[in-house]
């Protein structure tokens, strides 16, 4: 029988897990699977936080963009002083080969998808309306600069084609790792026989590893990319130049587009440089215009660009609901977009345990539902569509969405992913984002 906490009840156990995983220096991403802090996890955990303290979660975003590079990446993982993760520091080699990189605390050489403007907008309104106007000041003058900087890394090395669609260089950056979108390109990686051998550490904490993560051959071209990096010392045209993983990503694409947009605003607000605002609006309507020209005249679904391969991925995935996120369509094809994703082949399946959209429609052959990222349902990629729709002002389907989540949560696992069609909690438990977003909604509710 499957627990359902009350509102009370959840929120107060969110925020217990939330304290359970601060270390002092920081929020890890989860307890024994993932005890560093994640570049967009803390985004949305800084989002939850806000409601417990403006100025707790302030400080968690400051810490985060306190490890961003001379060159203006974040980097997808910074590293707690504990060990118990692979690939720890050590493998990385971030400060020892670039000088870009921060010596402490020690980081990794990617980064992660652009939500963090989204993440200031939340916490500065949070901390608004809760009185804590110095805080949000505060916060806003810190971080404005810094995320600028680091949308502009991202048009300045990230976009090779110069069209706007943003390049990843490695699955771990989308966010997404072993996403059906990622097999053909991931079918091009050759780990050499240098790859230097390696001990995984996640297969021992997940109850069913076989099933719910990646399997060895891919962690073995996750490596190799690494090594690959390695290599050019993580120097950022070098690495777009040689990674055998060359990828056109239409999610982090239109997140970087909604992104900038909310950057814009914020820096409207605090009399930011009118120029960089300008800019930003710029790289906006430019990443926008990338994502809508992605989409497949077949499914209507947007899709991502193996640059190596010099070929569409059409794989069909939540991602194909990017445009969702950052508008850009004809308002007939959007509407239509969204028909889709709330009707009978995504959030509207009948078999589903709760109406949310999961990573890969129940409809789709490649469906799996426990494995990762091939079927599960992520609670924060379903809070950025509800985030999203609110801005466009679709309230119903804003929602009814958080309403299922709340439902989908509501047995206080704080799972990173759950089985869409019976809602058992998947891979890690207490994790920070999925408490988070949890406590954002039911500030919302
Ligand atoms: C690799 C921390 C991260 C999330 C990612 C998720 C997973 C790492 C892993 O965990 O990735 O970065 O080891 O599987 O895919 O989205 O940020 O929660």
């Amino acid at each position: 029988m499957r627990t359902s906490l009350g509102p009370v009840q959840l929120a107060a156990s969110a925020a217990w897990t939330l304290s359970g995983n601060d270390i002092g220096t920081m929020i890890t991403a989860a307890p024994r699977l993932y005890p560093h802090m994640w570049s967009w996890d803390t985004a949305f955990i800084s989002i939850g936080l806000a409601h417990l303290s403006a100025e707790r979660a302030a400080q968690e975003l400051r810490t985060l963009l306190s490890a961003q590079w001379r060159n203006g990446m974040i980097p997808h993982i910074v590293f707690s002083e504990g060990a118990g993760y692979f690939p720890g520091p050590e493998r990385w080699g971030a400060a020892e080969l670039n000088p870009d990189a921060p010596n402490a605390p020690r980081t990794s050489g990617i980064c992660q998808p652009p939500v963090h403007a989204i993440a200031l907008r939340r916490i500065v309104d949070i901390a608004r309306s809760q009185g804590e106007r110095a805080t949000a000041y505060e916060l806003l003058k810190f971080a404005w600069p810094r995320l600028y900087r680091w949308h502009e890394w991202l048009v300045r090395h990230r976009d090779p084609l110069g069209t706007g669609m943003l390049a990843i260089v490695h699955g771990w950056e989308s966010g997404m790792d072993n996403s059906p979108r990622w097999d053909l390109p991931y079918a091009e990686v050759f780990p050499g026989p240098d790859l230097p051998p390696y001990v995984r550490l996640d297969r021992g904490l997940v109850a069913h590893a076989d099933a719910e993560r990646p399997s060895d051959t891919e962690y073995d071209r996750y490596l190799w990319l690494v090594e690959e990096m390695r290599k050019v010392r993580y120097e950022p045209d070098a690495v777009v130049r040689t990674s055998s993983f060359l990828v056109g990503d239409v999610f982090v694409t239109a997140l970087f587009a909604l992104a900038s947009e909310v950057l814009a605003t914020l820096g409207e607000e605090s009399e930011q440089p009118p120029w960089q605002i300008r800019q930003l609006r710029g790289w906006a309507r430019r990443s926008r215009a990338a994502v809508a020209a992605s989409q497949d005249p077949e499914t209507g679904l947007a899709r991502d660009r193996d640059l190596r391969g010099d070929r569409w991925l059409s794989t069909s995935t939540i991602a194909g609901f990017a445009p969702l996120l950052c508008g850009g369509l004809p308002v007939d094809a959007q509407k239509a977009q969204l028909a889709t994703l709330c009707g009978p082949d995504w959030a509207g399946h009948p078999a589903l345990f709760a109406a949310i959209p999961p990573s890969v429609s129940p409809n789709d052959p490649g469906f799996r539902p426990r494995e990762y990222w091939r079927g599960p349902v992520w609670p924060v990629i379903a809070w950025l569509f509800g985030w999203a729709f609110e801005q466009h002002g679709w309230l119903a389907e804003s929602t009814h969405l958080r309403a299922e989540c709340l439902r989908l949560a509501a047995d206080g696992s704080f799972a990173e992913y759950y089985h869409p069609l019976t809602g058992e909690p998947l891979g890690s438990r207490q994790q920070s984002w999925t408490a988070t977003v949890v406590l954002d909604w039911l500030h919302t509710a």
